[in-house]
């Protein structure tokens, strides 16, 4: 069975970080190894959040993994919650990266021209340090922008600018790099990505439904990464990990008012295992 390393926190209610990594990357019939970064009561959206740092368990637990010779297919990273956690992930990136498996790295930081609550730049300058690593990286446009160091354009952007992003964020060192949430055409919402090695762009799109629910990245990116271990090529993975994302959103719709506590992708899961 493939596994997957993936290092994140626990928000314990409102799903986003490892409370959908699990289930959505076990829907793959994959392994789903965790190091938890942090335990915290809600995500950081809520107020007045519990936080459990465990940071000083993070490298014990790796060189642990290291004395019994484990090894993982994928490593992927979410929600990390400081620099120095960035750090020490570029550490275990060293230790288990191998020649068959690969770095997904999801540099959640920041969203709708703002970094989230207990980020500055400087944090965002390790981000793009830790990317340097990855085979890929999934940025939105915000996290693209602080990645770079350069303006958020907001919704006034064109194709040409999104494929010169992309380029300048396989610039970084990261292999391949998929924008997550481009609008090029009303109604239309999707990700657009670049292959550094072959030089080939890739674009998908659905519907865009106009409303907002916490954790979808994660949603995302959890998809993507398990669809990717069980030997999808890259475009099909995205394709898959974008409609299960719209299945996910438009099953929560009812419910709009709940829109911290995550989409209801559980009510998804039959559907993404069917199309598998
Ligand atoms: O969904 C990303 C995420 C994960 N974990 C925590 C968060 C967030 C986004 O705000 O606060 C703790």
């Amino acid at each position: 069975m493939k596994r997957i390393l993936t290092i994140q926190d626990i928000s314990c209610v409102g799903k986003c970080s490892l409370t959908v990594a699990l289930p959505v990357i076990s829907a793959f019939g994959v392994e789903t190894a965790v190091l938890p970064t942090a335990v915290l009561s809600t995500h950081t959206a809520f107020k007045g959040f519990t936080f459990r740092d465990l940071t000083s368990d993070m490298l014990p637990n790796a060189k642990h993994w290291k004395e019994q010779n484990i090894s993982f297919d994928a490593l992927y990273t979410g929600y990390l919650g400081s620099l120095e956690q960035v750090n020490i992930v570029t550490e275990i990136f060293k230790q288990f990266k191998t020649d068959d498996n690969f770095i997904l790295v999801d540099p959640v930081m920041a969203d709708n021209g703002k970094l989230y609550a207990g980020f500055d730049e400087d944090f965002a300058a390790s981000m793009s340090k830790l990317c340097a690593h990855a085979d890929i990286i999934v940025p939105n446009l915000t996290e693209a922008s602080y990645l770079l160091g350069q303006e958020y354009k907001g919704d006034n952007y064109d194709e040409d600018y999104v494929k010169q992003t992309l380029k300048a964020l396989t610039d970084l060192g990261a292999k391949k790099a998929v924008l997550t949430g481009i609008s090029l055409e009303e109604n239309q919402l999707g990700v657009y990505g670049y292959d550094r090695h072959k030089d080939t762009y890739f674009s998908y799109y659905r519907e865009h439904i106009p409303v907002s629910f916490h954790g979808t990245g994660d949603v995302f990116a959890s998809a993507l990464c398990g669809a990717l271990t069980i030997g999808k090529t890259l475009e099909e993975s995205l394709k898959i990990a974008v409609d299960f994302t719209v299945d996910s959103i438009s099953k929560t719709i009812d419910n709009p008012d709940r829109n911290w506590y995550g989409v209801e992708f559980e009510k998804a899961l039959p559907n993404l295992i069917k199309s598998l």
